[in-house]
This record gives structure tokens, sequence and C-alpha cells, in this order.
């Protein structure tokens, strides 16, 4: 790409904050002890020493750091070491806006049932997908009021990924993220993006979580309260554009404790959310209150009801057997809108450990929530012990931040969306550095946008549109089938999976090592696919550091 330097020298080719910590990472075979930071005129604005060498297990390197943290000055910079030079990057006061703008947007372009115009979606138009307004009920999903077969609407929502399928589990957690960013740094969602509800008074991010929320709102059987895991296929679509999509049925499938505990949190975190918009959609905040508490009773009276895919449906399963983490996230959300105190007693018994969140493990965000709220709760969780738990995970998570490529993530957590685990890292960093202002959080966490930006040991800018070294060919099948060059923007790529599940016709990895399993390949959806789930930390963890890096 235009301006790439050595792939060796890995930095954030995005770019800085003036007052962020500023780190390159170099491998120790190049032999270099020193390093500079040149500006676009070639001239030399820093220098200095490079770190002692320390050796980074996943990628079974040994590199040293460029500390260039003393670099302020904005402007477009390269760090240079001997003869190489790194990809550039900018130091900016606004020097998140245009990648935060685009990691929403991606929701935009994943919206089901809409068509995308040019106006808002540029060279990525296309015509609506999926209008699901006439979904069967499968036979996992049947009940007395709805039986097998019977015809719903379940309208709008996001894609989940690189498919074309809507699961609530998934959904859950990114619509949640999305929505906690808006709650934690309003002042980031000020601006519009470029949707087609930019300017109706409401942020864009509220506007685009609605999207979804409108769709989940229909996963509910108004019966019972009980939540539909899914909706989907019986198997994946090919490789087309959405509205070349296959037509044969959708169905609903089966309820799950998951699915309903997930509709509660996120509920009842919309319905407080959303509780200023009240002139605007007027009982919607109360509707998704009372839907929370709906889905809550299913899942007392319901609590282990854990999902397989029926046999005749193939689509992605996201089963989970541990539910108390589950249960605690919706209990912690539902004492903050109600008050009430079986809530909390409920949150305590669970006793869900603080964990770095994943769309099977969402006690974390039950927590953050708490401590986002911990001045107003009603008696029932002790503030302290929030305070503390997070800041335990936080400190865990900063000290793995010591060595080696200086980040948070360990060989342990590079899994299926490895890039996504790195943010959650960093969100929860970002928590803890909300609640006592330890300078070693906010830098980790600067640390885990580096990481996806650039400063692994891929080389990769892994969010697609940026970067010398951006994705391409991301498992994304609009992307894959639109005919368009450049894959579509704000994207982040699932990275690094040493598991390497990918079918049998991809090309083979470069590497067995955790952090080099990667493939810039369209094949890979092991490796290469995106997610809402991903792109969620994504849009929080840059407005973080856009609100909480000193100015
Ligand atoms: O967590 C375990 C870890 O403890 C263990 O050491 C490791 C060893 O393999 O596995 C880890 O679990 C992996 C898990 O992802 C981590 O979240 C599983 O192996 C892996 O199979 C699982 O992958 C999931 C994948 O679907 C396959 O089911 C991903 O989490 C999940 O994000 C992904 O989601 C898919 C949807 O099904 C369909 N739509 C696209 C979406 C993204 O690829
Ligand atoms: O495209 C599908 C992707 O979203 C899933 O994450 C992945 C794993 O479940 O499966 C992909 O679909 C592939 C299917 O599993 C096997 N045949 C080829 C499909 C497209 O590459």
């Amino acid at each position: 790409a235009a301006g790439a330097g050595s792939a060796e020298i890995k930095v954030n080719a995005v770019g800085f904050l003036p007052q962020s910590h500023k780190l390159a990472v170099i491998p120790q075979a190049l032999g270099a002890n020193r390093f500079e930071v040149v500006d676009a005129d070639g001239k030399v604005v820093l220098d200095g020493a490079l770190s002692a060498a320390s050796r980074w297990a996943p990628s079974d390197e040994t590199v040293r750091v460029a500390d260039f943290s003393a670099l302020t000055q904005t402007g477009a910079y390269r760090v240079r070491v001997g003869s190489l030079v790194s990809d550039p990057f900018t130091v900016a006061q606004d020097g998140y806006r245009a990648l935060g703008d685009a990691a929403l947007k991606a929701f935009y372009f994943n919206r089901s049932a809409l068509a995308l115009t040019p106006q808002f979606a540029g060279a990525w138009a296309r015509p609506a997908g999926h209008p699901d307004d006439k979904v069967l009920v499968h036979a996992s999903a049947a009940s007395k009021a709805r039986p097998q077969g019977t015809v719903i609407a379940s309208p709008k929502g996001w894609y989940d990924a690189g498919d074309y399928n809507k699961y609530v589990v998934n959904s859950g957690i990114s619509t949640y993220t999305l929505l906690a960013a808006l709650e934690h740094f309003p002042d980031v969602f000020k601006r519009d993006i470029g949707i087609p509800e930019s300017g109706n008074g409401v942020p864009d991010i509220l506007d685009e979580a609605l999207w979804n929320l409108d769709w989940l709102l229909t996963m509910q059987d108004p019966a019972d309260g009980g939540v539909y895991h899914k909706l989907t296929n019986l198997r994946f679509d090919g490789i087309v554009m959405p509205h070349a999509a296959s037509t044969t049925p959708r169905y609903v499938v089966a309820k799950s404790t998951a699915a309903a505990l997930d509709f509660a949190a996120t509920m009842a975190t919309a319905s407080r959310v959303l509780a200023p918009y009240d002139a605007k959609w007027p009982g919607l905040s109360q509707r998704m209150l009372a839907a929370a508490q709906a889905a809550w009773r299913w899942a007392e009276a319901h609590p282990n009801v854990v999902f397989k895919n029926p046999k005749d449906v193939v689509t992605g399963e996201y089963g989970d057997a541990q539910l108390a983490d589950e249960f605690a996230w919706a209990a912690a959300e539902l004492f903050i809108a109600t008050g009430q105190n079986n809530y909390a007693q409920a949150f305590m018994r669970r006793d869900a450990a603080l964990t770095t969140p994943a769309w099977g493990d969402v006690a974390a965000l039950g927590w953050m929530s708490l401590a986002h709220h911990r001045d107003r709760l009603k008696p029932g969780i002790d503030r302290a012990l929030i305070e503390r738990r997070i800041d335990a995970l936080a400190s865990q998570l900063a000290k793995h931040a010591d060595g080696g490529y200086r980040v948070p993530l360990a060989s342990k957590d590079i899994v299926w969306g490895s890039n996504a685990v790195i943010l959650n890292q960093g969100m929860m960093l970002l928590q803890a550095y909300r609640i006592n202002g330890t300078p070693a959080y906010l830098q980790a966490a600067q640390s885990s946008l580096d990481y996806v930006l650039g400063r692994n040991a891929t080389g990769y800018t892994f969010v697609t549109g940026f970067g010398a070294h951006p994705v391409m060919h991301p498992h994304h099948r609009p992307s894959m089938a639109d005919g368009v060059a450049a894959p579509v923007p704000g994207w982040l790529a699932g990275g690094p999976n040493p598991g390497q599940q990918d079918a049998k016709d991809c090309p083979p990895y470069p590497s067995k090592l955790p952090a080099l399993s990667y493939l810039d390949h369209a094949c890979s959806y092991a490796a290469n696919e995106v997610a809402i789930n991903w792109n969620a930390p994504l849009v929080y963890v840059t407005a973080a550091l856009s609100a909480l890096t000193p100015h």
C-alpha cells in the first residue's frame, strides 16, 4: 500500500493522540540499540535508546521497545531503526475520529432488511437483503401459542458477521458494548457518522443500536417471555450479496437460557440508556424493561436450557453450558434498572468471576455497569467490592503488558476472535482506570488498540481501510461478492488463531505459533472473519481512549 514501510518495525499504523503512550516493537535480531522518529520530510524529531530485550512467547520472538511518548507535537511520522522505516502514523488531537466513526459505521453496513444507498454507503451501496418479514417457527422452538411452522415477522437487526444469520447471544454483548460506550462517553458521540438516521436529534450510536434492538424485541415469545436463540437459515448462505441469497425459509430456533438472559441484560441496559428519549419513542424504554423482566422470569423457570443446534441446522451455534455469568449480568442490569433487592441478591449469589468478557462469558459486563453506576446504586452490592474486583483483573492484565510486545494478551488468550479478546482486555483495563486513574492501566489499554492497528507479530493493521498494511480479504460475504476491490471499511478481522479451524481448501498458515496463526485470505473464517461482537469493543476502546487520554 501507499507509503508502506518495513513490516519489521511494529507500530500502530493509524496514530496516537498527543498525550498517548507511544511504543514501537523492534526485533532484537536487527542488532540495533537506538531508534529515531522522523517527520514527513525525513527530519529527525526525536531519538532514544531501545529498551532491554525481552521474549514474547506468543510469537516466540525476542524484541526491544522504542518508547516515543515524548513526541506530543501533531504531525505525520515514522519510526526509523538503522536503514528501516516503519509504516507512517499520525499524532493528532482527533486522532481516533475516522477510526471510531468507521468502526461504528460497520454495523450499518451489516444491517439486514435495508437497502444501503450511495449517499451513506458509497462504493459499498447494495440492495436490501433478508427482509425476515416471514420467518418460520422451527420444530425446536414450537410452543402451544406458536406451533411449528407459525409465521412471524422478525425484520431488521445486524448480520452477525461474515454470514447472514442473526444470533441473540452474540447480539446481546455487541449491542450492550455500544450502549455502554454511549453511556460512559457521551461527548464522543455528538457527531454524525452518516447513517440514514443522522440528524434526528439522537446520537448515531443509539440509532444504530436501535436497529438491532428492534429486531431483538421480536425474538421474544410474547406468550411466555422466552427468547429464541437465533434466526437462521438451515445452512450458511453461499458467497453472494445479501439480496442474492437463497430464498429458502429462515427460522427462529429453540429458546435457550443464555438467549433469555443476554436479552434481559441488553433490554434492561437499553431501557436505561433510552429513558431520556422517551418523547421521541414514547413507551419504548418501559416496554424494554418489561421485556427484560419477562425474559428473566422465563430464565428463572428454565435455568439450564443449553442450546445445541438441532440436527437439521448447521449454522453458528454460540452454545454455552456455563450460565452463572449470564445470570449475573442480567441480574446486575435489572438491579440498576429497578433498584429491586432480589436482583442484587441474585447477582451476589451467582458470585460470577470477573474475567475478560466474551460472547460466552459476560459477567464482566454486569460488573462494569455496576461500576459506572456505583454512586447511585441502592444498597445491596458493596461498592468497595466492585472497585476491588475490577482493579484485580486490571492489575493482572497490566502485569502481562510488562514485557515482549507490551500487550495484555497471553498465548492462552489467542483463540478464534483474538483481536477482540485483546480489545475486551483493554475495555476492562479502562474500567479500572476510570475507577482509580492508575496510569499503567490507560497505557495497557492504549497498547490493546495499538496491537490491532499494527503493533502485533504479523504487522497487519487488522481494521479494514486503515494503515499501510491493511487487511484486504476478510471472510465477509458482502466484501467477497460485491466486486469492489477494497473490503467494506471499518471491520476488525478476528485475528490470529492457532486453532486454524478453516475448510480444507484454505492455503496453509505461515506458522503454528499463536500470534502468527493468521491468514489474510477470504477463505479463512477462523482467522479472518469479521463479527459484530469483535467490532463493538473496537468502538468502545477507541471512544474511551479519545475521552480519557489527557488533553
Ligand atoms: O475458549 C476455549 C479455550 O479455553 C481453549 O483453550 C481453546 C482451544 O481450542 O478453545 C477455546 O474455544 C474456542 C472458542 O471459539 C473461543 O471463543 C473454540 O475452540 C472455537 O471453536 C470457538 O469458536 C467460535 C466459532 O464461532 C465456532 O463455533 C467463536 O468463538 C465464535 O466467535 C464463532 O462465531 C461465528 C458464528 O458461529 C457464526 N457467525 C460467524 C461467527 C464468527 O466467526
Ligand atoms: O461463512 C461461515 C462463517 O460465518 C462461520 O464462522 C464458519 C464456521 O462456522 O462457517 C462458514 O461457512 C462455511 C461452512 O462452515 C463450511 N462450508 C463453507 C462455508 C463458507 O466458507
